[in-house]
Order: structure tokens, then C-alpha cells, then sequence
């Protein structure tokens, strides 16, 4: 959702370049993507203060998000619900936050509250909510509208999930005059491959992991390992790092599997050249 189009008024002649993409790695054996949202200018992360708030989830959304040159808001929600701690959860985030990304906690039913997006929301924007199930995504965009257009649904008591209630994209127009995207919540967040970490909300990582004595560290138990003195000192968050890694080796696992897939793809196309040249031959056109 979010392409556009050269139209004639009765045909698609072209789809235009992509401005920017949140994408995915869809489930499943083959290697695929999936466009969550094509040219917009930010994504609100949605998560929630409750059982859902989870810095590594986080920073995985961020990864897929930085990573599609699309601009990071994070959105926490429930503020006013008893036992959540946003003061805490801001300190979570804090890496987050020193690299420039915004962090908002607040109560998504409360419009004057969810006023604060409007920097987002000017004339002409883009915008879209992502998030897990639950997070309050419709919730914003029902203040954010001012009436209740999305359907919304209490969370499981034990566990905060949601109910997977929104099923399809919703393209809103916002009285602000910008275009806001509601989406599904999702299960499964895997990078294509293609996603920068350095974009992607490890930028403070990378530039100290390039300080490593060597070219090839793993930052585990190398000498003159940056990453780990900065784990020691206090600079960084070891559960950060050991989330960067992971998703390094997602990424880095993704872009094998797309090499493979275009490498297939190309030698298909040669085949079929080389097969075509055959037929021309036995059979030559006239
Ligand atoms: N008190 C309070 N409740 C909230 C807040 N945000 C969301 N909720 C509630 O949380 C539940 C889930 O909100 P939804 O807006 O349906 O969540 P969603 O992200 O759209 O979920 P899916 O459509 O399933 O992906 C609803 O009962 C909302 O009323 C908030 O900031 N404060
Ligand atoms: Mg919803
Ligand atoms: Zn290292």
C-alpha cells in the first residue's frame, strides 16, 4: 500500500520509484518479500506500556523501518493505565533516544494527548502505525480523527495480546491533511536482507564496533574488543548488543537467500535466451 501510479483514466501505465519502503521477509520456505508500506515519510511504532512493551521488538521494528528510509516515531501507549512506568520505559530506550529517535508515551484515547503526533501529521504527510496486536493502533487513529471509525478490542487480560481485530490496511485521511496507514498487528517481523543497521537504529553499534582491534570481530572474547568495553563501562546495553547480533545474522542469513534467489532468477533468464536461440535456429522465422 502507498504506490503510485501513472494512469490514463483507464489503465495503469506505470508504477512510479518508490520514495521509501517498510518491508519484510514473508513466512515461508521461499525467499519473499513484503511491503508493509511504500512511500511514507514516518512510521509510528506502536507498543504498548503493558506486557507488550518490549525494547528488543522495538528495535526490530526499527531495524525494518530505518532500514526502508522511512523516519522512526516511537509511540508508547497506555500511559494511563495503573502499574505501567514510562519513566522506566523511556530509560529503556534511552540508546534509542541518543541517536535522534522520538519517544512518546502517552494515552492513545485521549485526543489531546495523541495531539502531540502533529508534528508528523502536517499537510501532505504519510504516515503509518505499526505494531503488535493490542498496541493500540485504531485507538490512535480513532483520536486522531476524532470518531470512531476503526474497530477496537479489549487485550487478553493474562498477557496483554491483542485479538488481531484491524485485518486489512486502512488508508485514513486525517483532518490535519496528512494520510495516515493502519495496519494489521504482526506476528512475525524478519528483515529482507536489504536493511542497513547502520539505518536501522544501531548507528551508535557500528560506529564502535568499527573501533575493534579486529576487522572480523565477533565481539565476544576478542582483545581489544570496543564492544565490549563499552559493554563494561556502561556505555552500551548488553542486551542491546546481543540483539544487534542477532539481527546482523538475520540480515546477513536474508541476504544470502536473496543472492541465491536473484542469482536462480538470472540463470533462468540466460537458459531461456540460450533456449530461444536454439528454437530460432532449428526453427527460423520467416
Ligand atoms: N487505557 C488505554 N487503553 C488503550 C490505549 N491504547 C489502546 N488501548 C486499548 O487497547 C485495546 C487494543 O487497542 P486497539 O487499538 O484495538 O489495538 P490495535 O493495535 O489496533 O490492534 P490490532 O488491530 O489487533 O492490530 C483496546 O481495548 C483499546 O481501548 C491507551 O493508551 N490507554
Ligand atoms: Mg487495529
Ligand atoms: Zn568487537
Amino acid at each position: 500500500m502507498g504506490d503510485w501510479v501513472l494512469h490514463d483514466g483507464k489503465r495503469i501505465l506505470a508504477m512510479l520509484p518508490r520514495r521509501s519502503a517498510i518491508k519484510r521477509a514473508a513466512a515461508g520456505e521461499h525467499y519473499q518479500q513484503q511491503v508493509i508500506a511504500a512511500n511514507v515519510d514516518t512510521a509510528f511504532v506502536v507498543c504498548g506500556l503493558d506486557a507488550d512493551f518490549n525494547p528488543r521488538r522495538i528495535e526490530r521494528y526499527l531495524l525494518l523501518v530505518g532500514g526502508g528510509g522511512v523516519q522512526p516515531v516511537v509511540v508508547l501507549t497506555k500511559a494511563d493505565r495503573d502499574g505501567t512506568d514510562a519513566d522506566a520505559a523511556q530509560a529503556a530506550l534511552a540508546d534509542l533516544r541518543a541517536q535522534g529517535v522520538p519517544v512518546l508515551a502517552l494515552n492513545a484515547k485521549d485526543p489531546q494527548a495523541v495531539a502531540a503526533l502533529a508534528a508528523w501529521l502536517g499537510p501532505g504527510r504519510t504516515a503509518v502505525l505499526v505494531g503488535s496486536s493490542g498496541a493500540g493502533k485504531s485507538t490512535l487513529t480513532n483520536s486522531l480523527l476524532g470518531e470512531q471509525r476503526m474497530k477496537t478490542a479489549e487485550v487478553r487480560e493474562h498477557d496483554s495480546r491483542g485479538r488481531h481485530t484491524t485485518t486489512h490496511r486502512a488508508l485514513i485521511a486525517l483532518p490535519s491533511g496528512a494520510c495516515l496507514v493502519d495496519t494489521p498487528g504482526m506476528r512475525e517481523l524478519k528483515p529482507t536482507g536489504e536493511e542497513e543497521l547502520a539505518d536501522g537504529g544501531f548507528g551508535d553499534l557500528e560506529a564502535i564496533a568499527a573501533q575493534c582491534r579486529f576487522n572480523d570481530c565477533a565481539h565476544q572474547n576478542e582483545p581489544g574488543c570496543a564492544v565490549r568495553a563499552a559493554i563494561e563501562a556502561g556505555e552500551l546495553d548488553g542486551a542491546r548488543v546481543a540483539n544487534y547480533l542477532k539481527l546482523r545474522d538475520e540480515v546477513a542469513g536474508a541476504a544470502d537467500r536473496l543472492a541465491n534467489r536473484l542469482a536462480q532468477k538470472s540463470d533462468a533468464r540466460v537458459q531461456n535466451k540460450a533456449l530461444r536461440k536454439r528454437l530460432d535456429e532449428k526453427y527460423p522465422r520467416r
